[in-house]
């Protein structure tokens, strides 16, 4: 699996204050902090709250690279911020995200092929998240036909089919194992797969095991990539160091 560090994110408060601040040490531990626990990829989101989000993108990976030359994941929605980012980012990189929505991928596909990097296609459209697998296959199609047309290598395209909290949604973990198994039919090559991991546990108390648990099966159903926090170590059986979260105690359910 393609483990993609989290972390840079400026929804975390660390991490927003650190870039409103312009504070690097801040990012460049994180990113190494992230890299010494595994991470292959280093997902970078400037978050909801940067004044400017293109001179933020920018000012973020260029504070990165300082420290390392690892493959970046340049994560928003924005084509303007993916733009700018890709302007400034040496070495390897990929744009995270595409939507299905033809006005999305008219803007993002084409800077995929520009600068031949990997992209997301996240399995949403204009009505939002499917209901179920086939509603998230439909979109996937158009999104590898959408590549097709740029130029794009079907497997440079890592479909997301959109996890999100199980704590409301229980009916969502399961569709998007049967579409993660679906994905190996809709092209040759096949696109690859990916989730934000973090996303089903959000709101919840048990969150590591819910991500450990969830990543097991979307792994089982074949899973490629995942964007994880990278340090959630199981302490004793890795080498790893303990995160917070110590080992696993049932809750008193029985
Ligand atoms: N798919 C793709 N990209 C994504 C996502 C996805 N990028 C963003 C996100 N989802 C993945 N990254 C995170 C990062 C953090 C959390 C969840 C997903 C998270 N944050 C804490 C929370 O919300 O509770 C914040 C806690 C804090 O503020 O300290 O859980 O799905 N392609």
């Amino acid at each position: 699996m393609l483990a993609m560090g989290e972390r840079i994110n400026g929804m975390f408060k660390e991490i927003g204050r650190a870039i409103g601040e312009h504070d690097k040490q801040v990012i460049q531990d994180c990113a190494r902090t992230q890299l010494e626990a595994g991470a292959d990829v280093l997902d970078v989101n400037v978050g909801p709250a940067a004044a400017d989000e293109q001179a933020a993108m920018a000012w973020l990976l260029e504070t990165i690279r300082e420290v390392t030359d690892a493959p970046l994941s340049l994560d928003s929605t924005k084509p303007a911020v993916i733009r700018a980012g890709l302007e400034v980012c040496t070495g390897e990189k990929m744009i995270n995200s595409t939507t299905g929505v033809p006005e999305k991928m008219a803007e993002m596909l084409p800077l995929a092929a520009e600068h031949n990097c990997p992209i997301v296609g996240l399995c949403i459209d204009a009505d939002g998240v499917p209901r179920d697998a086939e509603g998230r296959m439909e979109i996937a199609l158009s999104l590898v036909a959408a590549c097709m047309e740029h130029g794009i290598p079907t497997d440079h395209l890592y479909i997301d089919a959109i996890i999100l909290p199980v704590n409301a949604l229980q009916h969502v973990p399961p569709e998007v194992c049967r579409a993660i198994g679906m994905v190996s039919a809709l092209a040759d090559p096949p696109p690859k797969t990916i989730l934000g991991l973090s996303n089903v546990s959000q709101g919840t108390t048990q969150r590591k095991l819910l991500n450990r648990t969830f990543l097991v099966m979307a792994l089982a159903h074949g899973l490629d990539a995942a964007i994880v926090d990278v340090t959630d170590h199981r302490p004793g059986t890795d080498g790893g160091h303990d995160c917070g979260g110590g080992a696993y105690e049932p809750p008193g359910v029985l």
